[in-house]
């Protein structure tokens, strides 16, 4: 649920840190315990590192002002607080100034194991550790760069499929095995298991245009996850692509179901869709 409460014109409300109660500092404290228990033997290494580097094993919910002096101190971002899902626009903006929006807002207990709108769990344990990673926090803001270009291109639907199968459900080749480091997953009990063992999804190797042809599904696990081979080839494939003709020749490609496979596709796992 997003508060109606005021906010600045980019979005951002007071986190109002002193404001959340026992019983929410206890909640957090629990889906910590459980999240990094599974991220530790799931996780990329780099989660792991941003993790401990920014001290989010600190009890209770994190006090975002902190947070970012510890952030900026790394890689120069920052994480601000907003009500919930901001329009496209105003969060390609934040990205491309190395500000992350994180929702202030704590799901309730019923709601441990899975809610589709971004809370304070899913953006600050999710998505934050990465930004501590040189590499990601250059991908990130590209991305948000990328992204108010596409404003102007009309493409924000292929903008936002790269950010679905990357940032949010990304998986990554580490030492022979697959490695988590998809916010979504990550801070999800049931996927952070579901995304690497399950023999039902289909597991391909990262590819720009098979990502921005392939939709995605918000209510459930994914059908198809993408892996890539670092983070310095996902900064590469996309600071490397000029996306105006990259979006021309995809308009006349057809998606492709995230159940399906194509010829060009780099199968690492050909999943069963049993679960789909
Ligand atoms: N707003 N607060 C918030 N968090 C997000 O992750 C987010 C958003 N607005 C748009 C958005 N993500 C997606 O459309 C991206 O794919 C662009
Ligand atoms: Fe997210």
């Amino acid at each position: 649920m997003t508060e109606a409460v005021a906010h600045a014109a980019d979005w951002t409300v007071p986190q109002a840190w002193a404001d959340y109660t026992p019983a929410e500092h206890a909640l957090w404290d629990t889906l910590f315990a459980r999240q990094s228990r599974q991220a530790a033997v799931r996780a990329h290494p780099a989660f792991l590192r941003g993790l401990a580097a920014l001290g989010l094993d600190q009890p209770g919910v994190p006090d975002f002002e902190a947070l970012s002096r510890r952030l900026r101190r790394l890689t120069g971002w920052s994480v601000v607080a907003v009500p919930g899902l901001v329009p496209d626009a105003v969060f390609f903006g934040h990205l491309a100034r190395r500000t992350f929006v994180a929702g202030r807002f704590l799901r309730a207990p019923g709601e441990a194991d899975y809610l589709q709108e971004p809370d304070v769990f899913h953006d600050i344990f999710g998505h934050t550790p990465l930004l501590a990673d040189p590499v990601f926090a250059d991908y990130l803001q590209a991305y948000g760069e990328g992204g108010l270009r596409a404003e102007g291109l009309g493409s924000l639907q292929r903008l936002a499929r790269l950010y679905w199968y990357s940032v949010e459900f990304g998986l990554i080749a580490h030492e022979g095995a697959l490695k988590l480091y998809g916010a979504g997953i990550v801070s999800s009990h049931g996927e952070s298991v579901f995304a690497l063992d399950d023999p039902s999804p289909h597991r391909l190797g990262f590819d720009l245009r098979r990502v921005m042809r392939t939709p995605y599904r918000i209510d459930d696990f994914q059908q198809s996850y993408f892996v890539i081979d670092s983070f310095a080839d996902l900064l590469d494939q996309t600071l490397q692509t000029d996306f105006a003709p990259l979006y021309r020749d995809l308009a006349a490609e057809c998606d492709i179901h995230p159940t399906d496979l194509t010829p060009g596709d780099r199968i690492i796992h050909r999943g069963l869709q049993t679960h789909a």
